[in-house]
């Protein structure tokens, strides 16, 4: 299949680009470069020295005789541009990576709250309305969040995107009937930064796509990725994946990973008691694969895939991290507005059903990504670890308790 890549220059765009690629499909990438951009504003790098897109692009005909055309677009500023590209290139899929992703980022200050909402929205917007102008019969495939749902159970397992509900019936006078109805919604929404609130607008824009101009969406809403490599990035160096590790856009995990690497105490927020979704990065790629090959029919209602493979506290995995590697953790003040401690429950069925063997978290993997942070640390500058990004003023006061 002919399938656009946007955001192909990112941290899961980049590896998707080149599974699907390896699989036989005819990919080309979108990007605006902007994550390449914000590492200079923030005076971050990857901790894994990643290549131009030229030089990736080379590097992966090299490697495998395949091409892949990079295309540079600002997908919420150039409208024009990205349905001319549409109509030139024809692709029968979207991949949608091509969003400000980093919820501290989106909470640093009103430039960047204005900044995160206006390019992510734009963007899914500009792509819905391109779509439809061009005319061409594409399956949208989104990258989503599990951060719409909020980080709760409300005593249930979070299912897969929608609720089913009971609504009791009333005549037009207000008086009960008796009668339970049945009703389906969205589950309801509760994001918990300026960057999971873009998601969650995503969302109602792909509900009215998907019912005014039947187009056939799939959102992905995905739990945090942990790992770097896939068997496609490993194939040569100038191949290899970023890894984040600042205090705005490296996750948890993989901050531990390094952090442990290079000596730095685990930075647990608050008493780490919050849980959280999660899948490895090779997992994420084979999910993408597998969406493209499930599309919904044109007139369905958005299919909505939780893409997780297993929940964590974050307490446990840094403790988990400390016993394989000996390093230390800091119960560091929480930067962030959120739940001290919260359950997680959620539905993985879809992707289990069509196939999907999940990489859990093992202490070999673990290991392994550690090992891939201990190669490049003396790259890393440890300056840039601490979360300075508060969701108000009021967060992180105190000192921190090392552990
Ligand atoms: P990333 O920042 O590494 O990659 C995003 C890419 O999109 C970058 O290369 C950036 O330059 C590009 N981009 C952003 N705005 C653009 C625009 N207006 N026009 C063209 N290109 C643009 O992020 P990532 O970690 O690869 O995340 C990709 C997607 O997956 C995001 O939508 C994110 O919300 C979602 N996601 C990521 C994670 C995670 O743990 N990394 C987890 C869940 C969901
Ligand atoms: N945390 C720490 N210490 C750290 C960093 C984070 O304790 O050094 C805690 C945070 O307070 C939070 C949890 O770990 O409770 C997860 O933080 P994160 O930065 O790993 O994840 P998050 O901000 O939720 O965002 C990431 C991606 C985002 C994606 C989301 C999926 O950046 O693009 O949408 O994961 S999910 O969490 O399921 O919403």
């Amino acid at each position: 299949m002919r399938i656009l890549v946007l955001g192909g220059d990112g941290f899961c765009g980049w590896p998707a680009a080149l599974h699907l690629s390896q699989l036989g499909h005819d990919v080309g990438i979108v990007d605006n470069l902007s994550r390449r951009r914000i590492d200079e504003e923030l005076g971050t790098d990857s901790l894994t020295p990643i290549r131009t897109p030229q030089e990736r692009l080379a590097a992966w005909t090299d490697a495998t005789g395949r091409t892949i055309d990079f295309h540079e677009v600002d997908i919420a500023q150039d409208y024009e541009g990205f349905v001319a590209l549409l109509s030139q290139t024809r692709p029968e899929v979207v991949v949608h990576f091509a969003e400000q992703r980093a919820a501290p980022y989106s909470m640093k200050s009103p430039t960047h709250k204005r900044y995160t909402i206006d390019n992510n929205v734009n963007a899914t917007h500009n792509v819905l309305s391109a779509i439809v102008e061009s005319d061409l019969d594409v399956h949208l495939v989104h990258l989503g969040t599990m951060g719409v749902y909020g980080y709760g159970t409300a005593g249930m397992r979070i299912p897969e995107g929608y609720l089913d509900v009971k609504v009791p019936g009333e005549d037009p006078d207000g008086n009960a009937t008796g009668e339970l109805l049945d009703q389906t919604m969205l589950y309801p929404t509760n994001p918990g930064s300026i960057y999971h609130m873009t998601k969650v607008l995503d969302q109602h824009l792909f509900a009215f796509y998907a019912k005014n101009d039947k187009l056939r969406i799939t959102d992905l809403h995905q739990g945090i990725i942990w790992g770097t490599h896939t068997e496609e990035t490993q194939l040569d160096e100038r191949l290899i994946n970023r890894f984040d590790y600042d205090g705005d856009y490296g996750t948890v995990l993989n901050r531990f990973l390094m952090q442990a690497a290079v000596g730095y105490p685990l930075t647990v927020h608050g008493t780490g008691g919050q849980t959280r979704a999660f899948i490895h990065i090779q997992d994420m790629v084979r999910c993408i694969a597998i969406a493209v090959d499930n599309p919904p029919a044109g007139g369905e209602k958005v299919k909505i895939f939780n893409q997780m493979t297993e929940t964590h506290r974050v307490r446990d995995l840094a403790e988990l991290i400390c016993e394989i590697s000996g390093a230390s953790l800091e119960l560091v003040p929480n930067p962030r507005q959120e739940s001290a401690e919260n359950d997680l429950y959620a539905s993985n069925r879809t992707f289990l059903d069509l196939g999907l063997e999940p990489t859990t978290l093992s202490s070999g993997l673990l290991q392994e990504v550690e090992e891939t942070a201990r190669r490049y640390a003396d790259r890393a500058d440890q300056s840039k670890i601490p979360a300075t990004s508060l969701w108000t003023e009021a967060q992180a006061v105190g000192a921190p308790t090392r552990i």
